[in-house]
């Protein structure tokens, strides 16, 4: 494997020192990128997924077009439902939908803890050949939802405002909501094992909905099982990211979850999170994606608000608060990467090596 050269991105996950802030965008490739809208015309967006030719070159687009510090394997959270035994299809102004939402036993018990090499080596060659191609310019990260975020979808069906038959399901069967949360966080580990052993040099959970929990429901369906899968990948020595948005004031229980570093949406305090979280992990966010629909001089000036509120010093790379939208100006966000990496250097000491 060649050495990383640019590993800002791995140096920020361990809190170690950097000469500027890396930086990166959740959903990096995705609709506002021309170049993906293109490819996009052609190809339906799971066959974009499953190819790992056409993935690798998707997942490259906001590495030459942006000059981010990570890539992120072009995928999505729902192909591991998908694998476990559910049918998946992408709806054009819907989403995706999980075909048979699991609201039964039986349900449960059907669905399988699948073999990754087996029902998702093309993520497993994607992982590979990016590595490959990439050559090490940047590190690069695998990805899986969260178990409580897969369970939404699982038990929903599809994408919803507030996943109101997900959520039912852990007041009116607990026991059952355990049961697929466990065989869904068993998946989970043995899918981010086998994408750090295909090349991933660090993962990243999605939690992307544990913030519709309560604070008792919280620990107890989300954070628990995101734990399992931290505990699950921490022999490998790959830095594990948690993305937990909406965990707004339990993010020091967060933090001692075991994962490198914890992800935050846009409606926290960088400054108090830090305050929050302490030396226990890194810090990724938290620009608001709604920003970059503002001119160039206000996408900056909200840049700059992030990077000082987290201050000087290791341990924050810089992200979006949640996924960027389809629709933002491209020249916006390369604005905005050009400027975190010039701007950020004020608040670092280390020399360039
Ligand atoms: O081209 C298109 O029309 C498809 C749009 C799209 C894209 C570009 C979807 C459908 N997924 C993706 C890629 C994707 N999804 C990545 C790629 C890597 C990257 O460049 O960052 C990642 C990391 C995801 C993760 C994902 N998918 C999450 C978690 C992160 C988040 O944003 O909250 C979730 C919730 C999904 C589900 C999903 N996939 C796609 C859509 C439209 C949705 C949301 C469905 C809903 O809740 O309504």
């Amino acid at each position: 494997m060649p050495r990383i050269k640019n590993d800002l991105f791995l140096r920020a996950c361990r809190r170690q020192g950097t000469p500027r802030t890396p930086v990166w965008i959740m959903r990096q490739a995705g609709r506002y990128l021309p170049s993906y809208r293109k490819l996009r015309e052609r190809y339906d967006f799971l066959a974009l997924c499953r190819s790992p030719e056409l993935a690798v070159q998707v997942t490259l687009l906001p590495v030459y077009e942006l000059g981010v510090d990570a890539a992120i394997i072009f995928s999505d959270i729902m192909v591991l439902p998908e694998a476990m035994g559910m049918e998946l299809q992408l709806v054009e102004s819907v989403g995706p939908v999980l075909a048979s939402p699991v609201r039964t036993s039986h349900r449960v018990d059907e669905l399988e803890v699948p073999d990754p090499s087996k029902k998702l080596g093309y993520v497993m060659e994607s992982l590979a050949q990016t590595k490959e191609e990439l050559a090490g310019r940047v590190p690069l990260i695998g990805f899986s939802g969260s178990p409580w975020t897969l369970f939404c979808y699982m038990v929903e069906g599809r994408g919803s405002k507030d996943f109101t038959w997900a959520r039912r399901a852990i007041y009116t069967d607990p026991t059952l909501a355990r049961k697929l949360l466990a065989k869904i966080a068993d998946a989970v580990t043995l899918y981010l094992r086998a994408q750090a052993e295909a090349g991933a040099d660090a993962l990243q959970i999605f939690d992307t909905w544990g913030g519709l929990l309560g604070p008792d429901g919280y620990r107890e369906f989300s954070l628990a099982y995101s734990r399992r899968v931290v505990e699950g990948v921490s022999d490998l020595g790959v830095p594990v990211i948690l993305f937990a948005r909406g965990a707004g004031s339990l993010l020091a229980e967060v933090a001692q979850a075991g994962c490198q570093v914890v992800g935050l949406d846009w409606q926290v305090d960088l400054g108090q999170a830090r305050e929050l979280v302490g030396t226990k992990a890194a810090l990724q966010g938290n620009l608001d994606p709604v920003a970059l629909y503002a001119s160039v001089d206000a996408v900056r000036a909200a840049a700059a608000a992030v990077l000082s509120s987290y201050g000087e010093g290791a341990g924050h790379i810089f992200n979006l608060g949640h996924g960027i939208p389809p629709d933002v100006p491209v020249e916006n966000v390369k604005a905005l990467v050009e400027f975190v990496k010039e701007e950020s250097r004020k608040y670092h000491r280390v020399p360039e090596r």
